[in-house]
């Protein structure tokens, strides 16, 4: 079984300071925050970015600004932005990061509810657009799938031509309108991809440390994050993202699965080498 991928998701789009306060939106406390989930053991940190005042923004120099931030503090820390943005952005909008001398960003594969009157669009034609330009730009996808009818739909793009391996899914469970994260589903997921792909959770609320537990056991990889879930135990606030990761660290020891390094987590992804010194 290979080492575990940690990756953090520090922020998101969704979750505010009235949710918990340690949600960070300043470029200061960002990077802050992503220092602490690097140091406890995340090799990849999934980003959304905020203004001041917590409102998300897809805007480049935001990014670039954050970018930086990170990258002064976090070694070779892989840095995932976020093509996904809040719920209503158009694809430009969405893509913004793109332009930037990022390896890794999302890739969301499929539409679904989000909640409420909240619909998070993804036609077909939108993710061949974003594939189409994250490989021009020689950024690896990670391949955000929230239900089964998502992995399909990357497997027939894939088979197309459209998507290319390596393959690294996401399987995002427990949004409001998505699927959910019964073991079941785990399992019918996991087994739903190729052999040689490669997968991580993303549980949502109070599935998230029960899909990671599954996950270290069969060979997937884990996000945890203040973006996915805001409670380190039920009716515990997390003080901030460290604790989420260092749950996971801990369940992995208890596994026995190690933690790879961001250098490792590329490799075994099949990522290509990156030059984290690039100019921003
Ligand atoms: N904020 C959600 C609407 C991603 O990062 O690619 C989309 C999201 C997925 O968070
Ligand atoms: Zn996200």
């Amino acid at each position: 079984m290979d080492k575990l991928i940690i990756t953090c998701a520090i922020s998101g789009a969704e979750t505010t300071k009235a949710h918990n306060p340690h949600v960070p939106y300043t470029v200061e406390e960002m990077a802050a925050e992503a220092h602490a989930a690097w140091q406890a053991g995340a090799a990849i940190i999934h980003l959304h970015v905020r203004h001041d005042d917590g409102t998300p923004t897809q805007d480049k120099e935001r990014f670039r600004e954050v970018i930086k931030a990170i990258r002064a503090r976090c070694d070779d820390v892989i840095i995932q932005p976020s093509t996904g943005g809040a719920v209503g952005m158009d694809r430009d909008t969405r893509l913004q990061p793109t332009g930037l001398p990022i390896e890794m960003a999302t890739l969301d594969c499929g539409t679904l509810n989000f909640g409420g009157d909240d619909i998070f669009v993804n036609t077909e034609n939108d993710i061949k657009y974003f594939a189409q330009v994250m490989k021009e730009r020689n950024i690896f996808p990670e391949l955000e799938c929230f239900e089964k009818g998502h992995v399909d739909l990357v497997l027939r793009l894939y088979r197309q031509g459209f998507i290319h391996a390596p393959l690294h899914f996401s399987f995002v469970l427990g949004v409001h309108g998505g699927m959910t994260g019964e073991d079941r589903d785990f399992h019918f997921l996991r087994e739903s991809i190729p052999e040689d792909a490669t997968y991580g959770v993303v549980g949502i609320g109070k599935y998230e440390f029960p899909l990671a537990e599954l996950a270290i056991k069969h060979g997937g990889h884990v996000r945890v994050g203040l973006e996915d879930n805001i409670y380190l135990e039920k009716g515990v606030l997390a003080r901030g993202n460290r604790e989420l990761v260092e749950k996971v660290v801990d369940m992995a020891k208890r596994h026995g699965r190690p933690i790879a390094t961001p250098k490792e987590a590329r490799r075994i992804l099949g990522m290509k080498e990156f030059d984290h010194e690039r100019i921003l």
